[in-house]
């Protein structure tokens, strides 16, 4: 789905600020009808759980309702009206004064609506929208609901991260001429010194089409006709990590010389891909060093916020690293644009977090039910689940710094059923984007003896905590099983492995000369250990450390307030971790750490390891 963009066929009005805000008031239905009778506002784009000072709206299980009043500018007579809402988390119901116009299930991909019929140039309309945040078996991410004795229906989900709602991304109102372009999609190669891009433009009707490719200057440097074809770039700039360069395809069509619809979209010219244990981009061996991140900041929650934005990227530059992946759930479309033009590369993840009642499980990683099965996570939930992946890949395939897809967080891949549930969503995901990779990111109780799944997939992301969860405080015991770990996962599959989250929680100011967990010496002696584990791997490509920040959670007693794994705290100071993660990473430019890396099997018995606990002890 394109991002809506002003082009010279197009304009663009952006609905965010303040709202009119409500619960949902089940003594009076259908609010939408009337202009909400409430004194609360909110803004947009944020989520609402943490504005109001207000426990009954941060516990609220349902729908809640934002309004305003919108005007259709006077001067787009003729033009198709649409709005677009980048996400509503978890469930949107729209509504043009009176009308439904448009529903959308999963909360971190947009949609839209064609409004023109409702509305008038130069008039004005009520906007409401509805906003559900109920997770259930039917939703990614899953969750339940249940009702306490009192009444009270409260969420429960599988995932330590807080479930924000809301519209924490922008809304917009705008136009497209009748007949316009509909999606375009670019898939780049390199030969030689020659930028190869393979295009394809759809439209809502077969109509002529003029694609033109323009460098960052806006010289233009080829040109095509025809609805698809291959474009060739002489002397080409690649996008490179570090180095980002992007072109522009203006696409357009004609009726006779005339342009009745122009669309621009950047994108970068490089490949991706895997052979044997490496990761290739441009044909050249990347060594991925960053985060795992969240869309998190204090009051606004998910609200998608460009300062932050900013800093944030700052701070991975500062640090030298290279990627992020964007667990657990896909990020707003302005974060994806950034890392383009920046040349920070992105492992982007679904919202499949937390397919795995293991967790329920405790000490022994056995769900009281089994993950996959009719009464659990079914055929519903794998349905939601190829549909979230057709969104965001529908959404962000021509991203060039997306490098990969990861399709699941932590999923029971160790379960039967684990294949049935996800080999299909592999193949659907390979056929809607065959350049590039697939990942997972496995959990302790999934190992390179009993997961089910790694087969299927081109790189294997593994996510441990020993010397967190399991052999806390001992980090020597905590080496030797992790190495004995990895290199059990290289050597059965062939495949690249990463690391895709290591991390020890953190209280800034708490300092100790033991190996004390929470102490700021013991974060940086867990990732020097675990640094040092990788540095001996052949064949391992990549570091994210779990978590860039710290961020808010569900209430639990294993958290004060929010996972404190970050390296920097919530509002982005820097631990002392930070300042050994910018040594360690500065001035690689993706290559991988020096070490004496060996693919020798000198492996500790990984078997009957007690990472069970893992799960148990959050
Ligand atoms: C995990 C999850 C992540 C948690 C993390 C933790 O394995 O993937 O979402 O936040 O552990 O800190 O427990």
């Amino acid at each position: 789905m394109l991002k809506p963009r002003s082009t010279l066929t197009r304009e663009l009005v952006n609905l965010d600020g303040l709202w009119r805000f409500a619960l949902e008031d089940t003594d009076v239905p259908e609010p939408w009808i009337r202009t909400l009778d409430s004194k609360l506002e909110a803004p947009v784009p944020s989520s609402y759980n943490d504005l109001f000072a207000d426990q009954k709206i941060r516990d609220h299980v349902g729908w809640v309702w934002y309004q305003r009043t919108v005007r259709v500018p006077r001067g787009w007579t003729g033009e198709r009206v649409f709005l677009r809402l980048d996400a509503a988390t978890h469930e949107g119901k729209v509504y043009v004064d009176d009308v439904l116009v448009a529903q959308h299930v999963g909360g971190y991909t947009p949609f839209e609506a064609d409004i023109t019929e409702h509305v008038a140039p130069g008039g004005e309309f009520r906007l409401t929208v509805g906003v559900n945040n109920e997770l259930t078996t039917a939703t990614i991410p899953p969750g339940g609901i249940t009702v306490s004795q009192d009444g009270r229906r409260q969420q429960t989900y599988l995932h330590d991260f807080y479930n924000y709602a809301g519209l924490a991304r922008s809304v917009w109102l705008y136009s497209k001429p009748d007949r316009h372009i509909t999606d375009i999609t670019i898939a780049t190669g390199i030969l030689g010194r020659t930028g190869v891009a393979d295009y394809s433009i759809a439209a809502s009707q077969e109509t002529r089409v003029r694609v033109r490719v323009l460098d960052a200057t806006g010289r233009e440097v080829t040109s095509a006709e025809g609805s698809q074809g291959t474009l060739s770039i002489e002397d080409v700039s690649l996008w490179r990590p570090g180095a980002a360069y992007l072109y522009d395809l203006v696409a357009e069509l004609l009726e006779g010389e005339d342009v009745i619809d122009s669309y621009t979209e950047h994108f970068g010219v490089r490949t991706v891909e895997v052979r044997g244990t490496q990761f290739l981009i441009n044909g050249e061996p990347f060594y991925f060093t960053g985060f795992g991140k969240h869309e998190d900041t204090a009051v606004r929650g998910k609200g998608h916020d460009n300062a932050y934005l900013v800093h944030d990227f700052q701070l991975l530059e500062w640090l030298g690293a290279n990627s992020f992946r964007t667990s657990h759930y896909p990020y707003a479309e302005e974060v994806l644009e950034f890392a383009d033009r920046h040349g920070i590369v992105v492992v982007n993840e679904t919202a499949a977090v937390g397919l795995n009642l293991g967790v329920q499980g405790g000490l022994t990683g056995v769900g009281p039910k089994p993950t996959f099965s009719p009464e659990t996570f079914n055929h519903e939930t794998q349905a939601a689940h190829a549909q979230h992946l057709r969104e965001v890949i529908a959404r962000d395939k021509n991203h060039p710094s997306v490098v990969m897809w990861s399709i699941a967080n932590e999923p029971a891949s160790n379960e039967d059923g684990a294949r049935e549930f996800f080999e299909p969503l592999v193949q659907l995901a390979r056929k809607l984007d065959p350049t590039r990779p697939l990942t997972y990111a496995a959990v302790m109780f999934a190992t390179f003896q009993n997961d089910k799944i790694a087969d299927l997939f081109d790189v294997l992301s593994i996510n441990r905590y020993y010397g967190w969860y399991v052999f806390t405080g001992d980090l020597a015991t905590a080496e030797q099983y992790l190495e004995g770990d990895l290199r059990g996962w290289v050597k059965t599959f062939g495949k690249p492995v990463m690391m895709s989250e290591y991390g020890a929680d953190t209280m800034p100011g708490q300092h100790s000369i033991w190996d004390l967990p929470w102490s700021e010496e013991y974060q940086q002696s867990f990732l020097d250990m675990n640094h040092r584990v990788f540095d001996r791997i052949e064949g391992f490509v990549g570091e994210h450390v779990w978590n860039f920040a710290d961020f808010q959670t569900s209430n639990g007693i294993h958290r004060v307030d929010g996972n404190r794994k970050g390296v920097f705290t919530r509002d982005r100071k820097p631990k002392a971790a930070a300042h050994a993660l910018r040594a360690r990473w500065t001035g690689l430019s993706g290559a991988k750490p020096s070490g004496n890396a060996t693919t020798s099997d000198q492996t500790t018995e990984t078997e009957a390891r007690p990472e069970a606990a893992l799960e148990g002890a959050k």
